[in-house]
């Protein structure tokens, strides 16, 4: 049995406190995610899964963000982040739902050993852990249950208190390259605002001043650290005012309101009034998504998605590499199934850039991002960044321009390497990312949105009573289980121009998420609720009838 760092008397005694509940625990899209009131058990185990991890990787900084992000307030999550600031190795998702199931004490000191044993843990090492949680009320005594697992694996850990989830990533990162040729950045929030702050303000240097942008915070984290960030601004050079930014009313949280709101319902949030001309845009709650409206001379309200984010990014990176002379940069975009026909389109058609589909999950997107010099990866709930190779990153700081037009771009690029967050979706640096094509382009969210026009879609949601039945294949874009619900699915797309549909389950919400896409909204309405009714008959639907 495992001694040493990691205390067994006092691991009994954590478990005496924070029994677990009757629950089947699975970590999800984005690690554990369900109502507060059922993780305290999971925050306690988390702390000792992310020590162990710690341990594996020779006392490297280990990350813990306590966010539900885009959930209801009631809910709260916990995500694991890996050294380098990316999502936890996907090897240590099935041990940490493992040790999220074990129920008594010897149980869990039983699978503790299975891991140290299966990946040779040396448990003389120093574990490293910091952690940091959103604006939920549930947060402070979820974070006491987390301390008291990092306490009884002997971690030493640092609570970085209120932080945005790309914040906390970031500061993983910092911390784990400091002092090293790949220093990231100062591992303080400070840090982070200035390191953005100064980017922008170079890439922002000749350009138009835009007029200030309206931003929804979904009443979350991202209101206060967005007015933090304000100060490192003058506003001469560019602002924004915040719609949403309620974070002390209880409720208020992701209301109507926030990035996955106006993405599934299509519509401004609570609070914003659209004027024609101007730029909209909302945070999720926790600051890792980012979508962007506006509304035409009509009053119609136009969505600008993460499909439309990666596209315009795509499309200014590949200038910038062709016009500071660096072709042999290649830059390609990562999407999943939820990605908008036409996008895919736009992008492997006119501008001819290489497009992977995988599962949904950043840490899908995040790996196959990897593969390229440049990797622009977005889902088109918002959630997305732009990642550069060490050999991308190496040739942009090391090149010299013939020509001054070489040279400004160069200088622009290496800025587009600081203001994007290269360790995950970072709402905040992907919006002045936006901000920046935007005044370089000289464009209005209008004219940004003439690069394609989306196909209507849909995104219903259908509560069954058990999800775990769903299973997919090919990028989640086809049901293998329940059998025979594919060949039915694609019987009712078959009568749709332009018909696409797929069903999943969501890995963050107690749901099946059915996507549906045709040529008008009308069929796409109508697909959506043939197809979303007959998952709800086939799969097992609970409450009441799926509607949109
Ligand atoms: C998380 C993940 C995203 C994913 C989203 C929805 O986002 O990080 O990659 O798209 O969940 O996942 P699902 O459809 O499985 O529920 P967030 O912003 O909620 O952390």
């Amino acid at each position: 049995m495992t001694q040493m760092i990691l205390d067994q008397q006092r691991i009994r005694a954590a478990n005496e406190i924070h029994p677990t509940p009757d629950v089947k625990f699975a970590y999800g899209t984005a690690g554990f995610r369900m109502q507060a009131d059922k993780l305290d058990s999971i925050m306690f185990k988390v702390g000792i899964i992310a020590a162990l991890r710690s341990l594996k990787l020779n006392g490297a900084t280990i990350g813990v963000m306590i966010t539900a992000s885009h959930n209801p307030e009631e809910d709260n999550g916990v995500k694991l982040v890996d050294p380098r600031g990316e999502m936890l190795e996907q090897s240590w998702e099935g041990l940490s739902t493992e040790l999220a199931n074990a129920r008594d004490a010897d149980s869990i000191l039983s699978v503790i050993d299975s891991i140290v044993a299966k990946y040779n843990i040396n448990v003389d090492n120093k574990a490293n852990v910091i952690y940091a949680y959103d604006t939920r009320p549930s947060c402070p005594a979820l974070v006491a249950s987390l301390k008291d697992g990092l306490d009884a694996a002997g971690a030493d850990s640092i609570d970085f208190g209120l932080k945005t989830t790309p914040q906390l990533h970031y500061l993983v990162r910092c911390i784990n390259t400091q002092g090293t040729n790949d220093a990231y950045g100062e591992p303080t929030e400070e840090g982070y605002y200035v390191k953005l702050s100064e980017a922008f303000k170079t890439l922002m240097k000749g350009k138009p001043v835009l007029p200030a942008i309206s931003v929804d915070c979904a009443n979350g984290v991202g209101a206060p650290k967005l007015k933090e960030f304000l100060k490192y601004i003058d506003s001469n050079v560019w602002t924004a005012n915040l719609v949403n930014d309620d974070i002390k009313t209880p409720g208020k949280l992701n209301y109507n309101a926030g990035a996955d709101y106006v993405k599934t319902q299509q519509k401004a949030p609570l609070g914003a009034v659209l004027n024609a001309g101007d730029r909209y845009c909302s945070f999720d709650g926790d600051a890792d998504r980012l979508v962007y409206y506006y509304a035409d001379d009509a009053g119609v309200f136009h969505l600008l998605d993460g499909d439309k984010i990666a596209g315009l990014a795509a499309m200014f990176i590949m200038d910038l590499v062709k016009t500071a002379g660096v072709d042999s940069i290649n830059v390609g975009v990562v999407q999943t199934a939820y990605a908008n026909g036409s996008s895919t389109k736009y992008l492997s058609g006119e501008l001819k850039v290489p497009v992977s589909c995988v599962s949904t999950g950043v840490k899908h997107l995040h790996h196959e991002a990897e593969k390229y010099d440049v990797g622009v990866y977005f889902e088109a709930n918002g959630h997305g960044t732009v990642l550069f190779s060490p050999e991308a990153l190496n040739t942009i700081k090391t090149s010299e321009g013939r020509t001054p037009a070489q040279n400004t771009a160069l200088t622009q690029l290496q800025a587009l390497t600081e203001l994007i967050n290269q360790t995950v979706g970072d709402a905040l640096s992907d919006m002045l990312l936006v901000e920046v094509i935007l005044a370089h382009r000289h464009w209005t969210c209008q004219e940004w949105d003439q690069a394609y026009t989306d196909l209507p879609n849909r995104l219903v949601k259908v509560v069954v009573a058990d999800r775990t039945i769903f299973k997919t294949t090919d990028a989640e874009r086809k049901l293998v289980e329940p059998q025979g619900l594919q060949q039915e699915i694609d019987t009712i797309v078959s009568k749709y121009s332009n018909g696409r549909s797929f069903v999943r389950a969501s890995g963050t919400e107690d749901a099946v998420r059915v996507y549906a896409e045709a040529a008008t909204r009308t069929e796409t309405d109508y697909l959506a609720m043939a197809v979303a009714q007959l998952v709800y008959d086939r799969g097992g639907g609970v409450g009441s009838a799926p509607s949109i």
